[in-house]
């Protein structure tokens, strides 16, 4: 019998978390379904996201491990899309363990480790760090040039 596998996610920022657990979720089954929650959803699940949902949805789309896309809009559609799509296997990152039980009475339920030291958070407040490191240098060289200027003067 075809493995039809489930997930759902925002995807935002790609990165090798999402990668490796889609990996691993391809290498279970046979068929693999994403579910891309969209914007309004991000808003109901209080997630600010960076990327549309367009372009999350496209991203996750050309990812070879992936079938097909699907958009999540709501908590409660998981059971319908099991049912719709013949899954056999829901799958999410195990930061969701035990959030998802009640799905096993359609399919069986598995939560895998997410990957160390990765997450669209930790990127964003990489990237915000950055940025403030960059403009204190600025301003340090902006002062020091001011001061070069002031002897020229
Ligand atoms: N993930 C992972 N390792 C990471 C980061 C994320 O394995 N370092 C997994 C998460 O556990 C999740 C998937 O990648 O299974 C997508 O993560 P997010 O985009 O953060 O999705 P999330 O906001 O958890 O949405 O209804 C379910 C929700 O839509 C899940």
């Amino acid at each position: 019998m075809k493995k039809v596998m489930l997930t759902y996610g925002t995807f935002d920022m790609f990165h090798i978390g999402h990668l490796e657990l889609l990996k691993r979720i391809k290498a279970m089954g046979d068929r693999v379904i994403v579910g891309v929650s969209t914007d309004e959803f991000n808003h109901i699940k209080g997630k600010k996201t960076i990327i549309p949902y367009s372009q999350r949805a496209e991203i996750v789309a050309s990812i070879k491990y992936v079938d097909r896309v699907i958009p999540e809009e709501s908590w409660e559609q998981k059971r319908e899309d099991i049912k719709r799509y013949g899954v056999t296997h829901f799958v999410m990152g195990d930061d969701w363990r035990g959030k998802f039980d009640e799905l096993s009475d359609l399919c069986e339920v598995i939560y895998l480790p997410r990957t160390k030291g990765i997450s669209s958070t930790e990127l964003k407040t990489t990237l915000k760090a950055l940025s403030a490191i960059d403009l204190n240098e600025l301003n340090h060289a902006i002062e020091i040039l001011s001061r070069i200027k002031e002897n020229l003067e």
